[in-house]
């Protein structure tokens, strides 16, 4: 017994990273980008926590430099000043609200965790960041941590620039400024230390896990090393012993020396060939079509389904920063966006975080977005605007709130229903028509051929009447959208013309007459 109880112990310390500690049957993360803590402490408790949703994806809170050439732009939050949580998010107090009101509702958050560098070395001096701790890029110098020159990477880095201009090398990758940021030595036990110190504190706070911002550009050794040091989390609102959850962000597109899957040993990573693969399959670009579906997954040469982290589209890649290119769907293509994050949802492979973004002047110069920068709605003082909710539940002031529109946010739902049913039923017809349920739980059938489908297949569901729930839903036992008759062998017949405002249906059991 004692043997028994030690293995368990040892496969939960194993193991807990790759777990997302959310509540059982809730099953997708949102990417809350850019809000205030209170907004999402309201959102928790109004909106996430009722429809399903396990946990949120904060940005980074702790303390950034302040941009104003350009003006506040979002990405201003990926240059660390300090680790006091203190952002155009809110201040700790908030935070610190923000995690408890979350967990009490069974939703977790997730910090986005930049720790592989401190702001770019032309940051200059003085006292411009979020929370005025006063910094020198020129010595190295951030004393609210305190770091100086001795934790940063220079000495080890052998490019002429001191940038990494050469991908196909992992040396370059690791220990060269990405993007001109001072990159901190993690391999000194000083400034694991201090990584793991700020990660502490978030933890005890209650958060569920992290997102480790940049994990490319670090040896997985030394993220091992930080990630030792952690605690387990809050007692308060997890059981004893549990792990914080780990999602690195690697961008791994095939082709580099760097791979996801030399990142196994600490946690999840994100998939970005995921989104790629999915906007060009939808786009039917390169001659794919939504028929080579049928093996989604490991299939396309992704990383194991336990090992990863999949999302349609990201903050960088909705607006052409980071990787996967001009096939990624967005908001802004709303229809087809839809149906990609629908098919993700429906599928069993990885760990699915859904995209809520803000709306931008979005202005193409020679193929590039000239206002990719913009940051968070705001007000003249910089300051971030209140995410406002419309009589007709969708967001104002610019936050689009994709998790609110109510074909995503019933996909979730279905996600959740759905939870540990197995692929099954795959049908399509050797185009862009394809079907497939999960188990005997639910089912999802997509046109994106432009011409009508009419067919009938097996649901592999009970018979019975059902609702669509992309159309509409099932409210006080009727449907407010199309309804579905599945028969008594399981099959049901599917009408979908090619201008129907979404080419697709989705029914499961608890969305039955
Ligand atoms: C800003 C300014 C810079 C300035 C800097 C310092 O824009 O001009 O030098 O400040 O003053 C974000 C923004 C950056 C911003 C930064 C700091 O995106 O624009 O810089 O904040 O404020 C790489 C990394 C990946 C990173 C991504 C953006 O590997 O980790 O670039 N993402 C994270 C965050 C992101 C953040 C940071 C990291 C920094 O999500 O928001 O930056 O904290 C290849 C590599 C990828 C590489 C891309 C882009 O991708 O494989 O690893 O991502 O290049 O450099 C094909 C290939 C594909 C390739 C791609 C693009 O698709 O298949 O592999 O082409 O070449």
């Amino acid at each position: 017994m004692q043997v028994l109880l030690l293995l368990l112990a040892a496969a939960g310390l194993c193991w807990g990273q790759y777990n997302p500690n959310t509540f059982p049957k809730r099953t997708s993360i949102v990417h809350l980008f850019e809000w205030r803590w209170q907004d999402i402490a309201q959102e928790c408790e109004r909106y996430l926590a009722p429809n399903g949703f396990g946990g949120v994806q904060v940005s980074p809170p702790n303390e950034n430099i302040v941009i104003t050439s350009p003006n506040r732009p979002w990405w201003e939050r990926y240059q660390p000043i300090s680790y006091k949580i203190c952002t155009r998010s809110g201040n700790e107090q908030e935070f610190r609200d923000m995690v408890a009101r979350c967990n009490n509702v069974g939703v977790r958050i997730y910090v986005d965790a930049v720790v592989n560098h401190m702001c770019g070395a032309a940051g200059g001096s003085g006292t411009h960041s979020t929370c005025g701790s006063y910094f020198n890029t020129g010595k190295e110098d951030f004393p609210a941590v305190p770091y100086s020159g001795w934790d940063f990477n220079d000495g080890k880095c052998h490019t002429g620039s001191g940038e990494i201009e050469n991908y196909g090398d992992a040396n370059q990758v690791r220990n060269c400024r990405l993007s001109g940021l001072l990159d901190l030595a993690l391999d000194k036990d000083y400034v694991r230390s201090k990584i793991a110190e700020y990660m502490n504190n978030l933890i005890d706070m209650g958060v569920a896990g992290f997102r480790l911002d940049a994990a490319k550009h670090m040896w997985p050794g030394d993220i091992k090393a930080f990630l030792d040091k952690l605690h387990n989390l809050n007692t308060q609102w997890f059981s004893e012993g549990t792990r914080p959850f780990i999602y690195q962000e690697v961008i791994d597109l095939g082709g580099e020396p760097i791979t996801g899957s030399q990142y196994f040993g600490n946690g999840r990573v994100t998939e970005f060939k995921y989104g790629a693969k999915l906007g060009t399959v939808l786009r039917k670009w390169d001659g794919e079509k939504m028929a080579y579906l049928k093996n989604w997954g490991e299939g396309w040469g992704f990383v194991p389904s336990d090992r990863a982290l999949v999302f349609v589209d990201n903050h960088d890649n909705q607006r052409g920063h980071g990787a996967g290119g001009a096939s990624i769907l967005t908001f802004w293509d709303a229809r087809l966006y839809k149906m990609a994050v629908g098919f993700m949802l429906a599928h069993p492979y990885g760990f699915t975080r859904v995209m809520s973004s803000f709306r931008w002047p979005r202005r193409f110069e020679n193929g590039k977005d000239v206002n990719d920068w913009y940051g968070p709605p705001s007000n003249s003082d910089g300051s971030t605007k209140a995410v406002t909710i419309n009589p007709d539940t969708t967001c104002g002031n610019d936050w689009v709130c994709e998790h609110r529109w109510r074909q995503i946010r019933n996909m979730v739902i279905f996600r959740n229903v759905v939870d540990g049913e197995p692929f099954s039923n795959w049908w399509d017809n050797g185009s862009n028509q394809v079907a497939f349920g999960r188990g005997n739980k639910g089912f999802i059938i997509f046109n994106n051929d432009d011409w009508n489908m009419n067919v009938n297949v097996q649901t592999g569901l009970p018979s019975g009447t059902y609702c669509d729930v992309i159309s509409g839903q099932k409210e006080n036992n009727r449907c407010t959208g199309k309804q579905v008759f599945v028969s008594g062998d399981g099959k049901a017949n599917f009408q979908i013309n090619t201008d129907a405002e979404d080419p697709f249906i989705a029914i499961h059991v608890d969305a039955k007459l």
